[in-house]
């Protein structure tokens, strides 16, 4: 897979981007992620991205030149435009899924206050990470990238996405534990260590259904 991010912050992405699984992923060559500075598609000498609003207000407005210019030289048919803002769709598990199927991601990132409004005549789907509005869209995008790298086919090992298969759906994670078997008086409980499977995975999907029910009601519908 192929994602690109268009930001103003380029420096950002160097970090969270190069550990762990999405630097493995890069590295195996399943994850081909490119990093573009919307400056690059000025042509004034100030590299200048931004205005100030029509009919007044605050702040500046990121305007439609530089974007256009930048998605129309980096994505082609196949690609899926995505605007990173507080006023898109919820991006949870199930849409991360859905982009794990597409070949060619391109990642838009705004600052400043937002947007002109006709740059969103270029992307197909604008997400949100939560209710609360950060500087610029470099995190959001990091956090699109980190989840759907760790769903592209290859990425997990056979035994991480085995574990992710089983009965997390939709629920919270059952407690787990590790040696040693008593900590500071605390205890493992003794069914993990009895060896019987079928009672370990009744014991798991209880634990999981009452801490959801406890902390997040909401996913029981
Ligand atoms: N929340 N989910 C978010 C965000 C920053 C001003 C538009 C969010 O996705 N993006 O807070 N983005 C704003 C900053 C311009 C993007």
């Amino acid at each position: 897979m192929k994602i690109e991010v268009l930001t103003l912050f380029p420096e950002m992405f160097a970090g969270p981007l190069d550990v762990s699984m999405v630097a493995r992923a890069r590295k195996s060559g399943l994850l081909d992620l490119q990093i573009r500075n919307l400056r690059d598609w000025t042509h004034d000498r100030h590299k200048t991205v931004d205005d100030r609003p029509f009919g007044g207000g605050p702040g500046m407005v990121l305007k439609p030149e530089p974007i256009f210019e930048a998605v129309e030289a980096l994505a082609d048919n196949q690609t899926h435009v995505l605007m990173m803002s507080p006023a898109g769709r919820s991006f949870t598990q199930a849409v991360a899924r859905e982009l794990s199927t597409k070949q060619h991601l391109l990642l838009l990132c705004g600052s400043y206050e937002g947007f002109d409004e006709r740059i969103r005549t270029l992307v197909h789907d604008e997400l949100s990470i939560g209710d609360y509005v950060l500087t610029n869209g470099g995190l959001p995008a990091m956090v699109v990238i980190d989840t759907v790298t760790r769903l592209i086919p290859g990425v997990l090992g056979d035994d991480e996405s085995a574990q992710d298969e089983s009965f997390s759906h939709g629920l919270l994670e059952y407690p787990q534990y590790t040696r040693p078997a008593e900590f500071r008086g605390m205890k493992v409980p003794e069914i993990l260590m009895s060896g019987n499977h079928a009672e370990i995975e009744r014991w798991r999907r209880e634990q999981a259904r009452l801490r959801t029910q406890e902390r997040r009601p909401d996913l029981l519908g």
